[in-house]
């Protein structure tokens, strides 16, 4: 309960920071980054979202955080662009609570409008259960993202209980392959054989595919050798502060 309380108290103490991790391609070179977020509590120090998340979506806190998250990476991504750092995307976690709400799109908006980003560079990574819960809603929702021009991924992908007859009803624009499919390869033949498959799906509904959790040399050889070109992972970079972002993005040759 105390924990629920100082979460209630943390956008307004200003407790919130953005991390930020780069995609990239598989040489390494990055395009975009996602958005992490991180609560350093007065009174519990640093608390990992896996410990406040599911609590901000029960109490409904999820909305005006998530907005905060929402509107502080925007803001950065333009100020990096501004200052001439090459950011092409800009991914933000949208929780279920929050894709669900009535005004998601609205926010969207609001939140381009007011920090100038342009729409092509946000993306919106929501998991397959949002999508399900109110596929009517999803359906309107999506249709409505991608005539401001912002892009839509399926976070997670692979792990959810969905029917893949949502690939082609919703308008998406990227599937990220769920690190769990990656911990196998490239020893495990049914864990490449699931992430060929997964790939070969994407690519054949014109949906991008990033692999994410690649943390070894040997997974990052593998996954080249099978014509991946976007992923994410802790062997190129792990989350980090805006500050030590702008550092290791690289400068122009
Ligand atoms: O780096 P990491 O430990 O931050 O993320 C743990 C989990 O928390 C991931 O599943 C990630 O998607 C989720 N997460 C991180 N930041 C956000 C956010 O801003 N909003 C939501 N809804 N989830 C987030
Ligand atoms: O669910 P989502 O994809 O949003 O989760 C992002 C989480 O994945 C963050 O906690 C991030 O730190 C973590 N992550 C990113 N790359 C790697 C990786 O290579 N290995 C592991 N174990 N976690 C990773
Ligand atoms: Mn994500
Ligand atoms: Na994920």
């Amino acid at each position: 309960f105390e924990l629920e309380r100082n979460l209630r108290r943390a956008v307004e103490r200003q407790e919130f920071r953005l991390h930020y991790q780069p995609l990239t391609t598989l040489d390494g070179r990055p395009f975009g980054v996602e958005a992490l977020l991180r609560w350093r509590s007065s009174e519990h120090g640093d608390v990992p979202p896996d410990r406040f998340i599911g609590m901000a979506e029960e109490t409904g806190m999820i909305v005006q955080i998530g907005n905060w998250v929402m509107q502080e990476a925007c803001r950065q991504a333009q100020t990096w662009r501004k200052a001439g750092i090459d950011l092409q995307v800009m991914a933000v976690n949208l929780s279920p609570i929050q894709f669900l709400h009535a005004d998601v799109v609205q926010q969207v908006a609001q939140t381009l409008r007011q920090t100038g980003l342009p729409a092509r560079c946000l993306e919106l990574e929501i998991t397959e259960g949002a999508l399900m819960q109110d596929t009517d809603h999803a359906e309107q929702a999506l249709l409505a993202l991608r005539e401001l021009g912002v892009h839509v991924v399926i976070d997670d992908f692979g792990t959810g209980y969905s029917s893949l007859a949502y690939l082609r009803r919703f308008a998406l624009d990227k599937l990220k392959v769920d690190r769990t499919f990656l911990q196998g390869l490239p020893d495990s033949a049914s864990d490449a054989q699931l992430v060929r498959t997964i790939m070969q799906l994407g690519q054949g509904l014109g949906l991008q595919v990033l692999v994410e959790g690649v943390e070894t040399e040997a997974q990052r050889a593998w996954l080249a050798a099978e014509g991946c070109r976007w992923c994410q992972g802790f062997l190129f970079a792990r989350p980090m502060s805006a500050t030590a972002l702008a550092a290791w993005w690289p400068t122009d040759p």
